[in-house]
């Protein structure tokens, strides 16, 4: 607790701030006699640069105005919802909860999740005894945070791979059209611009048009890449480009499958195809068995990482699209029951567009 409320400014127990308007009659007066208005005026913006250099210590500036922006739309409907709850309350009370755990639910959040949020608010309100209502978005971006937090999962900070013998090997699976083979691009680049050496393999051999749009972010990225023609067999390919990142002394190499349902008993065999032939050429690898989610499919999106874990091993998730939907709640949901790190999310189509995630941060631009 002690982080987070740090950084959301919170005091620590024993410190509480009385809010002026609380303080008896003649403090009040005593301070304005001797607090010019100029002088108050500079202790703010002291106080708010003192706040936003140690906001920037942990946040970087660039990629939290992005993903504010990224988060818009999600925003936008979690705080107006938020408004509603609390209009013409002074207090937290049944009924706020209540509604609050519709709003949660609307945001898609997923139930699981919004019960043990409502837990721990309703926690804090019988510990706090009184609640003013306008604390609520305050007190929800602590209690969800900390409840993320608690999951024991932690963050990545950086766009880096844990060092191996060989090259760290990613294969990247998930349903048609979540966003594989733009999020394999946008991390190629990322990794590069880390210092590192990748290497694509674009073992989606169904399409020709899987394999020329991997060959187009290669090229935007300037990275080799291994291709078969359309048809070969997806772990023949897969094979090529371990061996080929291997020989090349590569840092990782990323492989792209096709889309498939988890339903799909024939492709899931394909899956497991594909990671004994890597397994063949670096012994544990893939290393990492990435699952790419479409953040826009709100509860979609976690009834597939519920059915794609069931069916195969998956070491970590990708959220993809939470520019331009209002579904953003539902990486809340994901972060909290699965026990698989959710490493990366999208927020737009651009190269740029992919940050790794980050609990406390993500809560912050959500409950803006
Ligand atoms: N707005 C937005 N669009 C995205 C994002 N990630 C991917 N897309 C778009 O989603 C569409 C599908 O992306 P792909 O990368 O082709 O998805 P895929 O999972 O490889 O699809 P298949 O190979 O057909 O299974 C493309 O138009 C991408 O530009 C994102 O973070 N934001
Ligand atoms: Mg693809």
């Amino acid at each position: 607790m002690g982080l987070i409320n740090k950084l959301f400014g919170k005091k620590e127990e024993g410190e509480e701030e009385q809010n002026s308007s609380d303080l008896p009659q003649s403090q009040n007066t005593n301070e304005s006699d001797s607090v010019t208005a100029e002088e108050d005026q500079a202790k703010d913006s002291e106080a708010q640069s003192e706040k936003k250099g140690f906001f920037s210590k942990f946040f970087n500036k660039e990629n939290k105005d992005k993903l504010d922006q990224g988060l818009t739309k999600s925003k936008e409907g979690v705080l107006s919802r938020l408004t509603r709850v609390v209009v013409g309350k002074s207090k937290v009370d049944d009924e706020v909860l209540d509604n609050l755990e519709e709003v949660l639910v609307e945001s898609d959040v997923g139930v699981n999740t919004t019960l043990k949020i409502i837990q721990k608010i309703e926690e804090r309100v019988s510990r706090d005894k009184y609640v003013n209502a306008n604390e609520l978005n305050g007190i929800l971006k602590e209690e969800i945070a900390s409840l993320l937090l608690g999951n024991n999962i932690e963050d990545f900070n950086k766009f880096d791979t844990p060092k191996v013998e060989g090259p760290y090997v990613i294969m990247v699976v998930g349903v048609n059209g979540v966003g594989k083979t733009t999020t394999i691009g946008k991390l190629a680049n990322q990794f590069k611009r880390a210092g590192k050496s990748v290497v694509l393999g674009a073992a989606d051999t169904f399409r020709a048009a899987a394999i020329d749009q991997l060959q187009v972010w290669a090229d935007r990225v300037e990275v080799p890449i291994i291709t078969q023609k359309m048809g070969s067999d997806p772990a023949s390919v897969a094979f090529d480009t371990v061996q080929a990142a291997k020989a090349q002394g590569a840092d990782v190499a990323i492989i792209d499958t096709a889309g498939r349902l988890h339903n799909k008993i024939n492709l899931m065999n394909e899956l497991t195809k594909i990671k004994n032939v890597t397994s063949k050429v670096i012994p544990d690898s893939p290393h990492e068995v990435m699952l790419v989610l479409d953040a826009s499919t709100g509860q979609n999106a976690i009834e597939q990482a519920k059915q794609f874990t069931k069916a195969t091993e998956v070491t970590s998730l990708a959220l993809t699209k939470l520019d331009g939907t209002a579904k953003g709640g539902v990486v809340i949901g994901i972060s909290d029951q699965f026990q698989i790190p959710v490493k990366y999310i999208g927020i737009g189509e651009g190269i740029d567009d992919l940050q790794i995630f980050n609990k406390v941060e993500f809560v912050d631009s959500l409950f803006g």
